[in-house]
């Protein structure tokens, strides 16, 4: 496998084909998360293509989270996928049946969860690299910031009303797919407890088509859970408070709950420098509060790991996972919780492996048992989840520490292939390739 990564690109080259993959994917009307696995847009997909676009057109930028956000719900939700025509991915608009929700978007096909809110962090960095590069991308993007900060304080205040049940002050999840890190083992136990009906309406994957070896991908058993949920929601008609009451899948995820927490910074920020309502802006201050508390509990007493909570079965989940580092894209733990994790995720277990193409941290510790690294969530890499630990090291101030992870996703893609994630021995690029959002992060790192 090793083979599998015959080139390494040189800087400039890296950029421009980086720059060709967010144009080939660009539909006119949306860039794709990918050419043929995912041929529609994605919520936090589109908050990394944003900053990525925003290298090369802050114009195209712009329009592309305003093409999301026209697709928010009426109750705030900014939905995880808003579906384009084609037809190549399962599930689509049909099955998720959302035509009929009483708080869905009109006019444009959405699915009916949602995904990690990143989006502020997204305009916020849109308008850094807008402010670096002329005069008119400057006026732009602020304008732009204005405008869609009512949209994004209303997105986290639906994240606040709907989704922070019970007294764990963890924003919880209704569906795996919402955590962005589908089949990640932190999902396994609570997955237990979900058993499809014998209504669920038949299917057939589309995926496991595309992609040439479907062990790269989720399997059927886990597909039929994910399908089930999505059957739950349609029959409550997508009612939320009725979802987190009754479905059979409810958990306080702590990696959204951090950069939830560290989201909220980032709005407060906009909304000071743009005068926007201090009320807003003191609800923020207090969700950030909570939601930071809330990671900072959530940490093991030995291992000083983040750990998310199944709110149906009222306990903790212990699975180590890349998600056991939310601490430290948010603060707020004590110093020595954060001091360990610092060492954990240079040590062997993480990204000191020494096994590793790049020091970029795995989905999963190598070293645990059922790593897996070339199963998706599973054990590969990510180079958008690099990113985000990067920017946030380098928000906090930790500069050597961001650039090195950056170094790291460099090291890692610069095959050109923007692998949707990576075989962390060999490099090898798997899923996709041509994956939107690595295509971006990439040019992040670059410029
Ligand atoms: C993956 O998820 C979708 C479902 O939402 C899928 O497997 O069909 C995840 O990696 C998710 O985080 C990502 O946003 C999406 C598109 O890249 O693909």
């Amino acid at each position: 496998a090793g083979g599998s990564r015959p080139v390494r690109y040189a800087r400039p080259t890296l950029a421009a084909r980086a720059a060709r993959v967010l144009r080939d994917n660009d539909t006119g009307a949306v860039v794709t998360a990918a050419p043929r696995l995912y041929p529609h847009m994605w919520s936090w997909d589109a908050a990394f293509i944003s900053i990525g676009l925003a290298r090369l057109d802050l114009p195209r930028a712009v329009a592309e989270l305003e093409t999301l956000f026209k697709a928010q719900w009426r109750n705030g939700m900014v939905p995880h996928i808003v579906f384009t025509d084609d037809d190549a991915y399962f599930p689509g608009p049909d099955r998720w049946g959302t035509d009929t929700a009483v708080d869905g978007p009109r006019n444009v096909r959405t699915s009916g969860i949602c995904q990690p809110p990143v989006h502020a962090i997204a305009v916020q960095r849109m308008l850094e690299i807008a402010r670096a590069s002329s005069p008119q991308d400057r006026a732009d993007a602020e304008r732009f910031a204005r405008s869609i900060w009512p949209a994004l304080y209303s997105w986290h205040r639906w994240l606040v009303e709907y989704r922070t049940p019970g007294a764990s002050g963890l924003v919880a999840i209704v569906h795996g797919w919402e955590s962005g890190m589908d089949n990640s083992p932190r999902w396994d136990v609570p997955y237990a407890a979900v058993n499809p009906g014998e209504e669920l309406p038949p299917y057939v994957r589309k995926d496991v088509r595309i992609i040439g070896d479907p062990s790269e991908r989720p399997t059927d058993k886990e597909y039929d859970r994910y399908l089930w949920l999505i059957e739950e929601m349609r029959r409550a008609g997508y009612d939320q408070k009725e979802i987190v009451r009754s479905s059979s899948f409810l958990v306080g995820d702590v990696f959204i709950t951090a950069l939830f927490a560290v989201s909220c910074d980032v709005l407060i920020e906009l909304g000071t420098e743009f005068g926007q309502p201090a009320s807003q802006l003191a609800d923020l201050a207090d969700w950030a509060a909570r939601a930071r508390e809330a990671v900072a509990a959530s940490c093991h007493s030995v291992s000083g790991m983040a750990r998310d909570r199944d709110l149906r079965a009222n306990r903790w989940l212990d699975t180590q996972t890349i998600a056991g580092f939310s601490p430290l894209l948010c603060g707020g733990a004590p110093d020595e919780v954060q001091l360990r994790l610092l060492s954990l995720l240079d040590s062997d277990r993480w990204c000191g492996h020494p096994g590793l193409l790049a020091p970029v941290p795995p989905s999963v510790s190598p070293m645990r048992p059922g790593f897996n690294p070339r199963q998706y969530w599973r054990g590969p890499q990510w180079p958008v989840v690099n990113w985000l630990f990067g920017w946030a090291f380098e928000r906090r101030g930790w500069h050597e520490r961001a650039r090195k992870l950056r170094e790291a996703g460099l090291r890692l893609t610069d095959d050109g292939a923007f692998g949707e994630y990576y075989e962390p021995f060999t490099g090898e690029p798997l899923g996709s390739t041509d994956q939107s959002w690595t295509a971006a992060v990439v040019l992040d790192w670059l410029c």
